[in-house]
């Protein structure tokens, strides 16, 4: 890292040159320094007292034609997820009030596409990205691949960001998904960014990748350039009927290095710890928070799986002396 590592050069931090040996070295130093580290730029960009609550909403679930190993909504798999009809803009709206009311300042609308088509649904997808957007709240889509027209409209809807995660690391990303490739996740991020919209990118731990495609996936975020805005990490949410179902549970301190590691490289990014908290102890995720985590999903659902809740986070934060941060 740099020569002196007590006080890091600012012009230093924001690189895009990343190599996997420096990333590897920097997730594998001591607990205390690696966390150090992470401190010195999450002081730097951001009030590391301040989380943001994000809500999810799945407008579209299940029946999806991708076969993500992980994901309960694929038409692929037999999971307690079923394919359910497409939600009205009303009940988004009323979701996304109710969100807000209980202090989220992003809303964030899921489906289960391989990729957008035009039509009804997509229409009625930026119409509900424009009411999201008048309520005050930052509006974020989660709608698999898009084209640059896709892109463009849902900027001109208002829409402030859009997720499209890659996951893992490129060598490990066909051990999860035959039915599209990491080029193609590349390629819409690109239109993405084009569009004007801010990017959110991340991946998810435990479905048996290595550390070389932790490293990996960090190593092409960080490659971005401008980097994504917001990082959510994932650790695997196990459903019974997916392939990964039967996963043994990630090492809560391997969390805890993957966000401090994300943290350094990208030091300006917004890094969520997303997936998988209701399988975390107060401990592990204060240690996320200390890592330089400031974002999570509140509410007691993700898109399908369980979430803690408003009332547990609440306290979370409370006996962290975290606060929300407010919206902009
Ligand atoms: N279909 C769109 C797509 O895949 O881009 C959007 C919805 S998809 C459910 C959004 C993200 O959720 C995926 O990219 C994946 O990273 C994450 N995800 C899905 N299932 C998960 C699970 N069981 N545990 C953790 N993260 C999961
Ligand atoms: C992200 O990285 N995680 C969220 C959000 N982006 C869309 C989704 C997590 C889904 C977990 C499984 C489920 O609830 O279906
Ligand atoms: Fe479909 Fe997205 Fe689930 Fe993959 S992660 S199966 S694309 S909903």
């Amino acid at each position: 890292m740099e020569s002196d590592p007590k006080n890091p050069d600012p012009e230093a931090l924001v690189r895009h040159d990343w190599t996997d040996q420096e990333i590897q070295a920097i997730h594998d130093s001591s607990l205390p320094d690696l966390l150090f580290q992470a401190q010195l730029r999450h002081r730097r960009y951001h009030d590391p007292n301040k989380v943001q609550l994000c809500t999810l909403l799945s407008i579209k679930t299940g029946g999806c034609p991708e076969d993500c190993s992980y994901c309960p909504q694929s038409a692929s798999y037999e999971t307690e997820v079923g394919a359910e009809k497409f939600l009205e803009v009303e009940e988004v709206v009323e979701a996304a009030r109710q969100a807000r009311d209980n202090g989220s300042t992003r809303f964030c609308m899921g489906a289960a596409w391989r990729e957008v088509q035009e039509g009804p649904h997509f229409d009625r997808v930026l119409e509900m990205v424009r009411e999201v957007r008048k309520l005050g709240m930052e509006a974020c889509c989660t709608l698999g691949m898009l084209n640059r027209d896709q892109a463009r409209q849902l900027a001109e809807a208002g829409l402030t960001a859009y997720n499209h995660n890659l996951d893992t690391g490129p060598d490990y990303y066909p051990e999860v998904i035959s039915t599209r490739n990491y080029q193609d996740r590349l390629r819409t991020l690109e239109y993405v960014r084009e569009s004007g919209v801010t990017v959110c990118c991340g991946g998810i731990l435990g479905m048996g990748e290595g550390l070389k495609d932790r490293v990996a996936l960090l190593r092409v975020l960080s490659h971005l350039d401008p980097h994504p805005e917001s990082v959510p990490i994932n650790a695997l949410v196990r459903v019974k009927g997916t392939p990964l179902g039967n996963r043994p549970p990630v090492d809560p301190i391997e969390i805890v290095r993957m966000i401090a590691s994300a943290r350094i490289v990208l030091p300006e990014s917004r890094v969520r710890l997303s997936a998988g908290r209701s399988e975390m102890s107060t401990e592990t995720q204060a240690l996320c928070f200390v890592a330089g985590a400031n974002s999570i999903f509140s509410g007691e659902k993700l898109l399908t799986t369980p979430n803690p809740g408003d009332a547990h986070d609440r306290a979370l934060l409370d006996k962290l002396g975290l606060s929300p941060l407010n919206g902009s």
